[in-house]
């Protein structure tokens, strides 16, 4: 069998349910744990539907995902979320206190383990600013962290869990430049067994990424590492001087 964490998807077509059109189109890739597979493209070109066909927020229409070798279909959803952790690109935080909410896939999970968490995903600083620190509490929706502190959350919290696939879906977008650099040379060490899905809109998040698959209307159009793309595929170049 393929190592633990892998993810592969064969020919996978999906449609949402009621939908005409399929959303996505017979894709086949391969992330490999150690490696970082990147997935860029237009908004609407299908990288969120991509994504969460993985921990089975639906199915796929046709084809087959395997994950470590073993047909997702087959997997039982609490087998999926030990070895899974998705941020998504609208983070969500529960009503709570930070550590309840960076426990939520690793309840087992020391402070220790959580400041571990928070100081890779850049988050330390605030939390250690705020009143009461891993117990302040979260309002409902975490309307009461900025944007850009709950997307480092919910990293934290992807983190904490330590999964053997990791799938951020545009988790680095909203935050500046030199944030998002630091964020991703910590994320090197903790990440360094795992698979690691990530899309992307900066083409600069992703040019150090194993295989990048350019999206387009739900085909994957080319793939390959930044320089081989930049050679090969025009969708890409427009990606990049865009
Ligand atoms: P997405 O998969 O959301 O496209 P995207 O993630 O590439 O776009 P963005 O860069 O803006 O995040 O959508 C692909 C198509 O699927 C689009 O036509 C909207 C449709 N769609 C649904 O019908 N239901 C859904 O729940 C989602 C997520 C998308
Ligand atoms: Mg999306």
């Amino acid at each position: 069998l393929p190592a633990p964490g892998t993810v592969e998807f064969k020919n996978v077509t999906f449609g949402y349910p009621g939908a005409e059109a399929p959303v996505l189109s017979d894709i086949s890739f391969t992330a490999k744990p150690g490696q970082t597979t990147a997935i860029i493209g237009s908004t609407g070109a299908g990288k969120t539907t991509l994504l969460n066909l993985i921990p089975r927020l639906y199915d796929a229409t046709e084809g087959e995902i395997l994950i470590g070798g073993l047909p997702l279909r087959e997997l039982g959803r609490e087998t999926i979320s030990q070895n899974i952790s998705s941020v998504p690109q609208r983070p969500y935080l529960f009503s709570g206190t930070i550590a309840s909410n960076l426990r939520f896939g690793a309840q087992e999970a020391e402070e220790e383990d959580l400041w571990e968490a928070l100081r890779i995903a850049q988050a330390d600083g605030f939390v250690a600013e705020r009143e009461g620190q891993l117990e302040s509490k979260i309002s409902q929706g975490g309307t009461n962290v900025s944007g850009g502190q709950r997307q480092r959350l919910c990293i934290a919290r992807a983190l904490a869990a330590k999964p053997k696939t990791y799938l951020f879906d545009d988790s680095f977008s909203a935050l500046d430049v030199s944030t998002d650099a630091k964020l991703r040379a910590a994320l090197v060490e903790p990440t360094k067994d795992a698979a690691v899905i990530i899309v992307a809109q900066r083409v600069s998040t992703i040019t150090e990424a194993d295989q990048i698959l350019v999206l387009d209307h739900g085909e994957i159009v080319a793939r390959g590492t930044h320089e081989e793309l930049l050679e090969s595929s025009e969708t890409y170049q427009e990606i990049v001087t865009s």
